[in-house]
């Protein structure tokens, strides 16, 4: 800090200046991020809001009823308008409130949670934080948790199983609808991780197209991811997380009596929460309604199987699997993944690498002339190294 403080102007430059490095969606050149540039009208609606503090519902009762109505309409799309819940920081944030709730619900010496291997590594600070131990399953040969391992690995000491809607390498649905019946069955709880997927799969059947259904229809799910910040075109920080009624979070919600209007029952896990959030969510979706975000899906499954047939077309790659949702994996059977990812780097394509397999995501952001030029310069890289 200096002794004496800079005008504003120059500190605009010198931001400018300082973040010319930093990657931007408009570049087109970010196809490996989950998140995308916000839309202008929410972004319009969170800056004029920035004071908000949902920490403090009393302060901002009107702020609280809009995020009150968020999760009503989240509650609709995903199949239970009395779902109950907040808009927080983050996917991992909400999963890890869904693991929380659910070790305190069991109330057992020992706590276990059953999860495919494709799970977010957001379980792995869930489990450290919480004392949990992780059994993770393997995946079928269509990438989901296997349901008959789900089953013979479930003990006394197992207090959840989480299943995803759109895993992070591959947006593969585990069968949820056999999660739902396990998980009753044995009296467990059933976490649905739709960070990503929450956004996508519920538009899908709007389009005409295959949508594998993960929700609260299912009797068995307790709570769900869904988060505003990716697919959902909202400034971050805004994640959510969605229980199926109220009475569930009550062995994580804290009574906090000296508040300015009473005592509160809070069952976040930060404090002090931005209100702003919560408003520009609200304001997008009303704005968007359904079918705003049904187009905005149906655009990013067009680019997703231009992108997909172009892989097909070119020798020495291929397609872990059809995608469901919009993400793309992109294998080799002959070329090393990791070289063909370090080339695309090279030429400046951000793009995900997991161990076996490149993961393009088809965001608002993209456009076709992206995924094209991404495509040219694939064709021109296997050739080279085959
Ligand atoms: N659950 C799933 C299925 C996710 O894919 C993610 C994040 C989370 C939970 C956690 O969400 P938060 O990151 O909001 O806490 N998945 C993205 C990923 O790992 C996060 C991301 C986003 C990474 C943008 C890079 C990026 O540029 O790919």
């Amino acid at each position: 800090m200096y002794e004496k403080g800079l005008p504003k102007n120059a500190l605009f430059q010198k931001i400018k200046t300082r973040l010319q490095q930093d990657s931007t969606y408009r570049s087109g050149r970010i196809l490996g991020s989950m998140c995308t540039e916000p839309h202008s009208f929410a972004k319009q609606v969170y800056m004029q809001f920035l004071e908000k503090n949902l920490g403090d519902p009393y302060l901002f009762p009107a702020t609280a009823e809009l995020e009150r109505e968020v999760i009503q309409m989240f509650g609709s799309l995903l199949s239970n308008p009395n779902a109950y819940g907040y808009i927080v920081s983050g996917g991992t944030e909400a999963n890890i409130l869904a693991l929380w709730t659910a070790r305190n619900l069991a109330k057992r010496k020992k706590h276990e949670v059953i999860l495919s291997v494709s799970s977010h590594f957001s379980f792995d600070k869930a489990a450290d934080l919480l004392g949990l131990k992780l059994i993770k399953i393997e995946l079928n040969n269509r990438f989901q948790v296997d349901i008959k391992a789900v089953e013979e690995t479930i003990t006394s000491n197992t207090v959840a199983i989480v299943g995803n809607a759109g895993t992070t390498d591959l947006g593969v649905v585990d069968p949820i609808p056999e999660l739902s019946k396990i998980a009753l069955a044995n009296d467990i709880y059933l976490h649905i991780d739709a960070a990503f997927g929450g956004f996508v799969l519920p538009f899908l059947k709007n389009l005409g197209l295959p949508a594998p259904a993960f929700d609260f229809r299912f009797p068995g799910v307790h709570s769900i991811t869904i988060d505003p910040h990716k697919m959902g075109l909202a400034p971050i920080p805004a994640g959510g997380i969605l229980f199926r009624d109220t009475s569930i979070v009550e062995p994580i919600g804290m009574k906090v009596s000296y508040l300015a209007g009473g005592e509160a029952n809070l069952a976040t896990l930060v404090g002090t929460r931005s209100g702003a959030s919560s408003i520009a969510v609200w304001a997008l979706l009303m704005h968007l309604g359904r079918a705003g975000y049904a187009a905005v899906v149906k655009r990013c499954m067009k680019l997703t199987w231009t992108l997909a047939e172009g892989v097909r077309q070119i020798d020495g790659v291929s397609l872990v699997t059809q995608p469901t949702i919009n993400i793309v994996g992109i294998k080799s059977d002959g070329l090393d993944v990791q070289l063909i990812a370090r080339e695309l780097r090279k030429k400046g394509w951000a793009i995900s690498l997991f161990p076996h397999h490149i993961r393009i995501v088809a965001m608002p952001h993209t456009k076709l002339s992206h995924v094209k030029a991404f495509l040219d310069d694939l064709r021109e890289i296997t050739k080279k190294l085959g």
